[in-house]
């Protein structure tokens, strides 16, 4: 059998890093490259964390502990520097080892036929919120107890084995539809800055990351490429970007980049704050920049109210949104700080996650996804029993 090595901690600099060896073979190949206080070790015995170095020939690589967790599956800890970690992975690989990523060793190594529950624990670490690990950790369904933990997919899917496919199907749209919100929680959210020049976006992006990381200045046109921070907002894990003006009047080539730029970020948002001049006439913005927010989720925010307004009301924004899709509009003052508490608690209210529940059943992986979305055209239990058997523990492909 061959043997195979992932690193299992994350990319960059650390104190330490892991590199998971895995294989009938594997501690054939240990017995090559590492030696134990200048003697090769006779046996490595599970449960023993032995320390030693690591070394290619007559080139020692680093000093390095190896946890025996099993007779087929050695950690290998060494220094967290990615230069070593890579000499490591290289030296492997001369040795014969197959490399592969962490999530593919996973799979490998999974004793687990759940598939809902490995694809949890693959997802685990990329969660953003505290409250996204509670709603991955439903998802499994861990036994009798406690209680919560059968309110997730693994227990819907395996309720619907014995229901009928109309409710299931129901069912199955209903957690599709809660998965949309439950993803902002989980991997975060894209929010971004967009709107006229010189309106305060950069202030704003300052004010709710709390430092100075865009440049201000009362110059229309300072912000060019655009920036980004990340912060929470209430539940919310955001990625906050700020782009430059939109002003369709600007033609040499670096205003164009930029406007086209903003443009693309405006149409990957998953919110857009369009942030108006609350001391300026209202139409501030051209059409075409409204069309683009037309099927977008977009909050209106009425910058510099602390200067007297000149025409702006919520429902003033009508002359700006033809279709009726009229934003909802909340008065701040980036530069003072007033009204940002109001607008966190507006954000998290358009991205749904304000009541959310994190104790019902959510799908967190593209292929539940497509699964729960066959699973809702599933017409008979014959349609719908394959899919929701794959579902409980069908293959990965990682
Ligand atoms: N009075 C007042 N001034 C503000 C407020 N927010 C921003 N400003 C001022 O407005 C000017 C423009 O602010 P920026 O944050 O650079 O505006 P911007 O929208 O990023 O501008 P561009 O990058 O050019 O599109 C600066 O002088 C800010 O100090 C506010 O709430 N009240
Ligand atoms: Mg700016």
């Amino acid at each position: 059998m061959s043997v195979f090595a992932a690193v299992m901690t994350g990319k960059g600099t650390g104190a330490i890093a892991t590199i998971q060896l895995y294989g009938d073979s594997a501690a054939d190949i240990l017995k090559q490259i590492f030696t134990l206080q200048g003697q090769k070790p006779a046996e490595f015995s599970t449960g023993k964390i032995l320390l030693g170095t690591i070394a290619a020939g007559s080139e020692t690589i680093d000093q390095v502990t190896i946890g025996c967790e099993d007779n087929n599956t050695y950690a290998i800890n060494c220094h967290g520097n990615p230069l070593i970690v890579e000499r490591l992975m290289q030296l492997l690989r001369q040795q014969g080892v197959e490399l592969l990523t962490a999530e593919q060793l996973l799979c490998k190594t999974s004793a687990e036929n759940n598939t809902i529950a490995l694809e949890a624990r693959l997802t685990l670490p990329k969660i953003k919120t505290f409250e996204g690990t509670r709603i991955i950790l439903n998802q499994i369904d861990s036994g009798p107890e406690p209680p919560w933990f059968r309110a997730g997919l693994t227990a819907s899917a395996k309720n619907w084995l014995q229901s009928p496919p109309d409710k299931i199907a129901v069912e199955a749209q209903k957690i599709l539809d809660k998965s949309k919100i439950a993803k902002f929680v989980i991997f975060g959210c894209r929010i971004v800055l967009a709107g006229p020049p010189n309106t305060g976006k950069s202030t704003l992006l300052n004010q709710l990351c709390g430092r100075q990381k865009a440049i201000v200045a009362d110059i229309k046109g300072t912000t060019r490429d655009w920036v980004s921070a990340n912060c929470t907002i209430g539940r919310l894990a955001v990625e906050l970007i700020d782009t430059a003006g939109l002003d369709e009047k600007l033609v040499d080539d670096i205003g164009k980049a930029a406007q086209q730029t903003a443009l693309e970020l405006i149409n990957q948002a998953d919110i857009v704050l369009l942030v108006l001049d609350n001391s300026e006439p209202v139409n501030q913005i051209g059409k075409s920049f409204t069309n683009i927010l037309a099927n977008k989720k977009v909050l209106a925010v009425l910058n510099k109210s602390d200067l007297p307004f000149v025409a702006q009301r919520s429902g003033d924004l009508s002359c700006l949104f033809e279709t009726g899709n009229i934003p909802n509009a909340v008065s701040i003052s980036a530069k003072l700080g007033s009204g940002i508490d109001y607008l966190c608690d507006e954000i998290q209210r358009l991205a749904g996650v304000e009541n959310f529940d994190p104790n019902q059943p959510v799908c967190f992986t593209a292929r539940q996804e497509q699964l729960l979305t066959q699973i809702t055209k599933a017409k008979s239990k014959d349609a719908s029993h394959p899919l929701i058997t794959e579902l409980l523990s069908g293959p990965l492909n990682v």
